[in-house]
C-alpha cells in the first residue's frame, strides 16, 4: 500500500474512534465515502493510472473502503449503546418516591345542612319542588297578599331584572306556582336560593331558603306545631324546647316566629361563671324560623277555596341553622370558599 493511502487509513480510523456522537459518524461517512468522499475520489481515479498499476491499487482502495465502512458501523453501534445507557441512566424513574396525592373534595357545609332538612321533611312526607330564580311581581309579591305599598317591595330589599321582573326574595312564589297547577291535598318543600340587598356579617345578598307548606281540608295549628318541633328536634337535638311567639306576615294569619332554645347556653341565658350568653343575648332563645296559617286571601289568588281547605307554610334561612349549628359567626364564610375552612365540614 503506498504512503499516502496508509496515512489516509490512519487518519480515518482514528477519527473514527475519536468520535462521540452519531452526527460525527455520520459527516465522517460524507467526507470518506460519500459521492465526492476523498476515498469514493480515489477509486474514480483510478481510470488514470497505468493498466498494470490498477488490479493492485483498485484491490488496496477497495479493502480501505471496507474496513472504513466495517469501523464506522462498529463505532455507530457502540455510540448508539452508549447513549441508551446514558439514557436509562439519567431516566431513572425510583417507582418506591410517594405519588402526587390528590384530595377528595367533599360536600359544602350549606350542602350538608340542606340534605339534613330535607331528610326530615322527606320522612314525614313531603314532596320536594323548585323553581326559578327570576320571579314576577304576581308570584313574588301581588299572589301572597303583599300589596305595591307594602314595605317588604321597598327598593332597598328587591334586585330588580326589569320593571316586571325581580331576582325572588323568597321560595314562596314555587309554592304558589304549585299550588296553581295542582289541587290539594299536598305537602312540599321548596328549597333555593333568594336574593335580598342586604351585606354584612348575618345578612348575604344571595342566601339559601327552604319553605314549606301543607294544605288539606282541616289543617290545624296543631299540625303546624307538631311538624316543625319535630324537624327543629331532628335537626338540632331531641330534647330542645321549641316555642311559638306571635308575629306578623301578609301571607299567613295567624302567623308565628319559631324559636328554639340556644344551642350554646342550652336555655339558661348564662355561661360560665354567670356571663350573659352572647348567642341568645342571655335570654336562652333563638329566632329560628318563621310560619304561620297560610292566609285565605292567598287561597283565593291561587283559586282554592279557604272555606274548604286550609293549611299551614313556613320558611326558614338555611345559612341561619347552618350558622347555630356549627356556631359560624360570619355568614360570608359560607361564601369565600376559602379551603380552610371548608375543609372542617364533611
Ligand atoms: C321566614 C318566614 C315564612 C311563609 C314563609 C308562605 C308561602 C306561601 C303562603 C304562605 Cl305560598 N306562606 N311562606 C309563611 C310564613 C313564614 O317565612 O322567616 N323565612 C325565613
Amino acid at each position: 500500500m503506498n504512503e499516502s493511502l496508509e496515512a489516509l487509513r490512519g487518519e480515518v480510523l482514528d477519527r473514527i474512534q475519536q468520535s462521540n456522537s452519531e452526527m460525527e459518524i455520520e459527516q465522517l461517512r460524507v467526507e470518506v465515502l460519500g459521492r465526492k468522499g476523498k476515498l469514493t475520489l480515489l477509486l474514480r481515479g483510478l481510470a488514470d493510472l497505468p493498466a498494470e498499476e490498477r488490479p493492485q491499487a483498485g484491490q488496496e482502495l477497495n479493502q480501505l473502503r471496507r474496513v472504513v465502512k466495517e469501523h464506522l458501523d462498529e463505532r455507530l453501534k457502540v455510540i448508539k449503546e452508549q447513549s441508551k445507557e446514558r439514557a436509562l441512566e439519567e431516566e431513572k424513574i425510583d417507582i418506591t418516591l410517594p405519588g402526587t396525592r390528590w384530595e377528595r373534595g367533599r360536600a359544602h357545609p350549606l350542602t350538608l345542612v340542606l340534605d339534613e332538612i330535607i331528610d326530615v321533611f322527606w320522612g314525614m312526607g313531603f314532596e320536594i319542588a323548585r323553581g326559578p330564580d327570576i320571579e314576577d311581581d304576581y308570584h313574588n309579591f301581588e299572589a301572597l297578599n303583599i300589596p305595591k305599598d307594602h314595605p317588604a317591595r321597598d327598593m332597598q330589599d328587591t334586585f330588580f331584572v326589569s320593571n316586571d321582573r325581580v331576582l325572588r326574595t323568597h321560595t314562596s312564589p314555587v309554592q304558589i306556582r304549585t299550588m296553581e297547577a295542582r289541587k290539594p291535598p299536598l305537602q312540599v318543600i321548596v328549597p333555593g336560593a333568594v336574593y335580598r340587598h342586604d351585606d354584612d356579617a348575618t345578612h348575604s345578598p344571595m342566601f339559601h331558603q327552604v319553605e314549606g307548606f301543607m294544605v288539606d281540608r282541616q289543617i290545624s295549628f296543631a299540625d303546624l306545631r307538631g311538624v316543625l318541633t319535630h324537624f327543629l328536634r331532628q335537626i338540632f337535638s331531641a330534647e330542645t324546647g321549641v316555642r311559638f311567639r306571635p308575629s306578623f306576615f301578609p301571607f299567613t294569619e295567624p302567623s308565628a316566629e319559631v324559636d328554639i332554645q340556644c344551642v350554646i347556653c342550652g336555655g339558661k341565658g348564662v355561661v360560665s361563671e354567670g356571663q350573659s350568653c352572647r348567642i341568645c343575648k342571655g335570654t336562652g332563645w333563638l329566632e329560628i324560623m318563621g310560619a304561620g296559617m297560610i292566609d285565605p286571601e292567598v287561597f283565593r289568588f291561587v283559586k282554592y277555596d279557604p272555606e274548604k281547605v286550609s293549611g299551614f307554610a313556613f320558611g326558614m334561612g338555611v345559612e341561619r341553622i347552618a350558622m347555630l349549628k356549627y356556631s359560624i359567626d360570619d355568614i360570608r364564610l359560607f361564601f369565600q370558599n376559602d379551603l380552610r375552612f371548608l375543609r372542617q365540614f364533611g
